[in-house]
């Protein structure tokens, strides 16, 4: 396995959809990512593996996504220091609260930072990554501050139709 300094995992090939979007801002401020499908319940021995390596294999941080009980960024956060992102998928008949409150929720000890519901999630969590490498990286840190600023000409060229 060549060296990342970010995994992005997922319980499900379906949690694709929106974990493409942290992939895409990882691609964008080209930071080193790998993605792979470590199913918590179906594939919990190669979870334990992936989360146990993931210190020596040099990761930086994991953002792991899941939908419904979403035990998949917890159970990696059991496993290593290297620090846990978790992004709730929506999920079909609750929406991805029960994803949120799944991942949200960790008891005292073990922390996951956990982020929005969905797309924005997903975005946000590659954009904290981003941010954790940058405390090291002043090329990484200057492209995020042009991100940032970026963002804000956008906003301030907002116009509104007339009323
Ligand atoms: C979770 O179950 C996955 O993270 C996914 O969000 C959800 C449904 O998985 P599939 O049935 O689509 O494989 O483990």
């Amino acid at each position: 396995m060549t060296q990342c300094q970010v995994g992005v995992v997922m319980g499900s090939n379906s949690d694709w959809d929106t974990m493409q979007h942290a992939a895409q801002i990882l691609q964008e401020f080209g930071i080193t990512f790998e993605t792979r499908v470590v199913s918590a319940h179906r594939m919990p021995d190669d979870m334990f593996a992936y989360a146990e390596a993931a210190q020596g294999r040099g990761l930086r941080a994991i953002i792991a996504g899941a939908g419904g009980a979403a035990h998949l960024p917890g159970m990696i956060a059991a496993k290593t220091i290297v620090p846990v992102l978790g992004v709730p998928v929506a999920s079909k008949h609750l929406q991805g609260v029960d994803s949120l409150h799944s991942i949200v929720q960790m008891p005292k000890g073990i922390p996951v930072a956990t982020f929005a519901i969905g797309n924005a999630g997903a975005a946000n969590a590659a954009l904290f990554a981003v941010a954790l490498l940058a405390s090291t990286d002043a090329v990484l840190a200057e492209k995020l501050q042009a991100f940032r600023a970026a963002q804000t000409e956008v906003a301030r060229n907002m116009t509104l139709p007339p009323v």
